[in-house]
C-alpha cells in the first residue's frame, strides 16, 4: 500500500470510505488522519510481530526502561520519516491536493511528560529501535497528561489535557496480558520447615492492562515497544462499595503528577508509582519465563533501567517476586535484583529527591515497606562493618531516617550502575551530593551525557536544514551523526552560508506567522531571535532573561542615542500549578511583554512574546527559528539540559552559564562559539557552603540592578503594585538563591557581545555552522550506545531489510 503513490492513493481513499463510511470529498481533516494514521500502523505490524518474533527465537539480553513519563511528540511524520515513506504518502496526497503537515495537526501531542526526562526517554526510545537494541519503554497511559497552558490576562490557567479525546490510532490494547496489583492490606507471615513465607492478605486488587504502541527505528525494521499500562477495576475487586473502588482505581491513571501538598496527593503519586513497577516487572517475568527456565539466570537476560527514582520501587517489587512467588532465598534474590537494575539520576535538586512518610507508604505497600526494611537493616549493618561506630554517617546513609523512606539511597543500593546526565552533573553526584556511597561503590558511578534524536529535532523539525546539509556533504550522517563534523570543511563556502541563511530566514517567518495569529505581534524577521523555553523554574533563572529585557528598556527609554541589534525575546513555559512564584514569573513576562511592545520606541527594537502551551509541537517550531539559545541557569543546578543540543542541532548560539552539557557543547564548538557567562560551578557551591553572598549589596551597588528590581513594586507595571513582591522578596529579603543579581552584570556583557557579534552576518553563520557541524556528538545514538555498552551489556539483534 505504500509502494508508490498510485498504490497508497488507492489504498488511502478506499481505506477512508471503509472507516469513515464516507467519499473523500465529505471527509474531514481528522478522517484522513485516522485512516492513514491506521495505514500505517497496519503497514508497522509485520515488522512488530516479526521483531518480537525474532527476541524471542534469539533470546538475547533486553533492557526494559521504566519511566514515570514519557513524551513522545506526535508520531505520524515521525513514523513515515522512520519507515522511509514520507514522501510517497506526500506525493500521493498532494494529488488529492491536501499537504501531510495538515493532516499532521489533527494528531494530538501527548503531554505524557513535563519536560526534559520524559522527552529523553522518548528520544532514548528511538534510538534503541534505530540502533537494532531490544529495548522497549514501560510507563503509564495517563488519560490526561500535563495540563494545557491557556494565558488569561497575562496569568497561567491550566485546563486538563486531551490526548486521549478522539483516539489513538498508535495502540493496542492488550487486556489478555493484563495483571493484578495489589494495595493496602496486611502481611501473614508462616513459618514451614523453618522456612517464612509472607502473604499480603485483605489487599485490594487493581487490575493493569496494557496498551502497546510500536516504536519504529529509522530506516530499519526493527520495531520495538512501548507498553503503557491503564488501571482498571479488578474482578477481584471487593464486593462492596463498588463505586468508590472503580473512582479510586481509575484515579491511578487519570493525571500525570496530581498535586502532591496533601497527602491523598501523595498516596496517589505513591500509588502510580507502585502501580508502574509492580504491572512491568510482572509483565517482563512472564515475557522472560516463556523462553528461560530458570528465573537465577534473570540478570544475563534482563537488564531493567529506572528513569529517576518514581520507578525505584523495581528493586523491592523485583525481591518480593523472586522470593514470594518464586520461591528463591533473600541473598539469591538479592543477588540477581542489584545484577539487573540500573538507576540515572537527573537532578540534585533537594525538592526533587523524593522522600516517603513512613506512615503513609507502610499501610499502603506493607510487604514492600518489609522488603525495604530488610534491604536498610542489612545495608545499614554493611555500614557498620566498614565504618564501625561512624553512627552519623550511617544515619546520614540510611534509606529510612527520619520517618522517611529515601529512593535515592534504595536507588542506589539496589542498582549495578547510577549515571548522572552530564560530566559535571556526574562530578557533583560523586563528590557532593552522593560522595558517600561513591566512597563506598566507586565502580557503580558513572556519567553518560544526555543526547537528542537528530530524526526529530533536525530531520523531522527542520527539513530544510537537513536539505542543505545532504547537498553539502551526502547523507551518511543520518545514520552516523557524528559525520555531521564533515560539514565543517564548507563552513567558509558563501553559497553554504548563503544557503542556511535563507533556511534560517524562511523558519524565522514561519514562526514570525504563528506568533502573529496567536499573540497578535508582528516581529521583525531580521531581529534576533533569542529564545528560552523550558519549564518555568527559579533556578534555570527565566528571571534573568526578564530582568535583562527591563534593563533594555531602561536604556532605550532614556538615552535617545542607545542603539542595540533589534531583538526579539520568545519564552515557552509551563509553570507546576502550585507553584506559586513560577506563575508569578509568568505573570511578570506578560506584564513586561505589555509594557516593551506597546511602546512606540522601545517596540521598534525590541519584542517580548510568551508562546502559550510549550509542548514538542510547538518546539519543532520554534528550534529551528533560533538565532540565540539560552541556557541561563545557576551553574550546578542543571543536570545536563537537552534543548541547548536542539538549538545548537539548528544552528542556534548559545549564551550560557558553565552548567550542564553546556560545557560539554563549549568543548565541542570551542569558547569562540558559545557566549558564556557567570559564575562557575564551584565559585555557586562554595557560596552555598560559606554563606558569603549577600545579594543586598549587588542591589545597592549597581544602579542598573537597583532601577530593575525597584521597578517590581514602584508601579512601573500597570499592576497592582504588590503583584510581584514575592519576585522581589525572592531576590532581596530571601537573599537570591539562584544568584540571579550576582551573574547580573555579566549577564548584560554577555548580551552586549550577542548583539555585536550578529552584526557580523558572514561570521555568525559560520558560528552557528560550526555549532551545528559539531551537534553530532549530542545524538542520543550516541548516549544509547552508550548505555547499552556500559551498563546493560547488550547487543543488536537485526532483522534483515
Ligand atoms: C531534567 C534535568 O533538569 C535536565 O537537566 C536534564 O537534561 C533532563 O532531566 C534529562 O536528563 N530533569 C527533569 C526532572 O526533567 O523531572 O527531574
Amino acid at each position: 500500500m505504500f509502494s508508490n503513490k498510485d498504490r497508497f492513493k488507492e489504498s488511502f481513499l478506499k481505506r477512508l470510505e471503509s472507516m469513515c463510511g464516507k467519499g473523500f470529498e465529505e471527509s474531514t481533516k481528522r478522517d484522513q488522519y485516522h485512516t492513514l494514521g491506521n495505514m500505517v500502523r497496519e503497514y508497522i505490524s509485520s515488522k512488530w510481530i516479526e521483531t518480537n518474533e525474532l527476541y524471542r527465537s534469539e533470546n538475547k539480553k533486553q533492557v526494559y526502561y521504566l519511566s514515570i513519563e514519557f513524551l513522545l511528540g506526535r508520531l505520524l511524520g515521525q513514523n513515515l520519516l522512520n519507515l522511509g515513506i514520507k514522501e510517497i504518502v506526500e506525493e500521493g496526497l498532494s494529488e488529492l491536493n491536501i499537504t501531510l503537515s495538515e493532516i499532521e495537526d489533527c494528531e494530538s501531542d501527548p503531554a505524557l511528560g513535563n519536560g526534559g526526562l520524559g522527552r529523553l526517554a522518548a528520544c532514548f526510545l528511538d534510538s534503541l529501535a534505530t540502533l537494532n537494541l531490544p529495548g522497549h519503554g514501560y510507563g503509564i497511559r495517563y488519560k490526561h497528561g500535563l495540563f494545557d497552558q491557556k494565558i488569561v490576562d497575562g496569568y497561567q490557567v491550566e485546563l486538563p489535557e486531551q490526548w486521549l479525546r478522539h483516539g489513538n490510532v498508535w495502540e493496542v490494547r492488550k487486556p489478555d496480558e493484563a495483571v493484578e496489583v495489589s494495595f493496602w492490606g496486611r502481611v501473614e507471615t508462616s513459618c514451614d520447615n523453618n522456612v517464612l513465607s509472607f502473604k499480603q492478605v485483605g489487599d485490594q486488587k487493581v487490575l493493569a492492562v496494557p496498551y502497546d504502541m510500536p516504536v519504529v527505528g529509522f530506516h530499519v525494521n526493527t520495531v520495538n515497544t512501548l507498553r503503557l499500562w491503564n488501571a482498571e477495576p479488578s474482578s477481584f475487586g471487593p464486593n462492596h462499595d463498588i463505586l468508590s473502588y472503580k473512582r479510586e482505581t481509575e484515579a491511578i491513571t487519570d493525571f500525570l503528577y496530581p498535586d502532591d501538598t496533601h497527602d491523598e496527593g501523595k498516596i496517589l503519586r505513591l500509588k502510580q508509582q507502585y502501580f508502574l513497577v509492580s504491572s512491568s516487572i510482572q509483565s517482563i517475568l512472564a515475557s522472560y519465563k516463556k523462553e528461560n527456565s530458570n528465573v537465577r539466570e534473570l540478570h544475563h537476560s534482563v537488564a531493567i533501567h529506572i528513569n529517576d527514582t518514581h520507578p525505584a520501587l523495581a528493586i523491592p517489587e523485583l525481591m518480593r517476586i523472586l522470593m514470594d512467588v518464586e520461591g528463591l532465598t533473600w541473598d539469591e534474590a538479592w543477588e540477581i535484583t542489584s545484577h539487573t537494575v540500573s538507576y540515572t539520576n537527573h537532578t540534585i535538586l533537594s525538592e526533587a529527591l523524593e522522600k516517603w512518610p513512613i506512615y503513609l507508604f507502610k499501610p499502603l505497600l506493607p510487604r514492600i515497606y518489609m522488603i525495604i526494611e530488610e534491604i536498610n537493616e542489612r545495608f545499614c549493618a554493611e555500614l557498620w562493618d566498614r565504618y564501625p561506630g561512624e553512627w552519623q554517617r550511617i544515619e546520614h546513609m540510611a534509606i529510612i531516617a527520619h520517618g522517611l523512606v529515601k529512593m535515592a539511597h534504595l536507588s542506589i543500593v539496589g542498582s549495578c550502575s547510577i549515571n548522572g546526565v552530564a560530566k559535571i552533573h556526574s562530578d557533583i553526584l560523586k563528590n557532593r551530593e552522593m560522595k558517600p556511597f561513591y566512597e563506598l561503590y566507586p565502580w557503580k558511578f558513572n556519567n553518560k551525557t544526555n543526547g537528542i534524536t537528530h530524526r526529530r529535532w533536525l530531520l523531522k523539525a527542520n527539513p530544510e536544514l537537513t536539505a542543505i546539509i545532504k547537498d553539502v556533504i551526502g547523507d551518511e550522517w543520518i545514520k552516523q551523526p557524528e559525520k555531521l563534523i564533515d560539514l565543517k570543511r564548507h563552513i567558509y563556502h558563501p553559497a553554504l552560508k548563503e544557503s542556511f541563511a535563507a533556511v534560517k530566514r524562511k523558519r524565522k517567518e514561519i514562526l514570525a506567522k504563528k506568533i502573529a495569529e496567536k499573540n497578535g505581534i508582528i516581529v521583525d524577521i531580521d531581529s534576533i531571535f533569542d529564545v528560552q523555553v523550558k519549564r518555568l523554574h527559579a533556578y534555570k533563572r527565566q528571571l534573568l532573561n526578564v530582568l535583562h529585557i527591563l534593563y533594555l528598556y531602561n536604556r532605550i527609554k532614556e538615552d535617545a542615542n542607545y542603539t542595540i541589534t533589534p531583538r526579539t525575546f520568545i519564552f515557552g513555559a509551563k509553570a507546576s500549578p502550585t507553584y506559586y512564584y513560577a506563575k508569578k514569573v509568568i505573570k511578570l513576562i506578560h506584564s513586561l511583554a505589555d509594557k516593551v511592545n506597546n511602546d512606540p520606541r522601545v517596540s521598534k527594537v525590541i519584542k517580548v512574546v510568551f508562546m502559550e502551551n510549550y509542548r514538542v509541537s510547538l518546539a519543532e517550531d520554534i528550534f529551528p527559528a533560533a538565532d540565540v539559545s539560552e541556557q541561563i541557569s545557576t551553574a550546578s543546578k542543571e543536570a545536563s539540559g537537552t534543548g541547548n543540543m536542539k538549538f545548537m542541532m539548528n544552528g542556534a548560539l548559545t549564551v550560557g552559564t558553565l552548567d550542564g552539557a553546556n560545557i560539554e557543547i563549549m568543548e565541542e564548538v570551542g569558547r569562540d562559539n558559545i557566549f558564556t557567562f557567570g559564575l562557575t560551578a564551584s565559585e555557586v557551591l562554595k557560596y552555598e557552603e560559606n554563606g558569603r553572598y549577600r545579594s543586598m549589596e549587588y542591589y545597592h551597588h549597581d544602579l542598573r540592578i537597583r532601577q530593575v528590581v525597584d521597578q517590581l513594586t514602584n508601579g512601573f507595571f500597570s499592576e497592582d503594585e504588590g503583584e510581584f513582591e514575592s519576585i522581589k522578596d525572592s531576590l532581596l529579603v530571601q537573599n537570591d538563591q539562584y544568584f540571579v543579581l550576582r551573574d547580573f552584570a555579566s549577564y548584560i556583557e554577555v548580551q552586549e557581545k550577542v548583539g555585536v557579534a550578529y552584526q557580523n552576518t558572514d561570521k555568525w553563520l559560520e558560528q552557528a555552522l560550526i555549532n551545528i557541524s559539531h551537534s553530532g556528538f549530542f545524538s542520543s545514538d550516541r548516549t544509547i550506545q552508550q548505555y547499552a555498552d556500559d551498563i546493560w551489556e547488550i547487543g543488536p539483534v537485526a532483522l534483515k531489510m
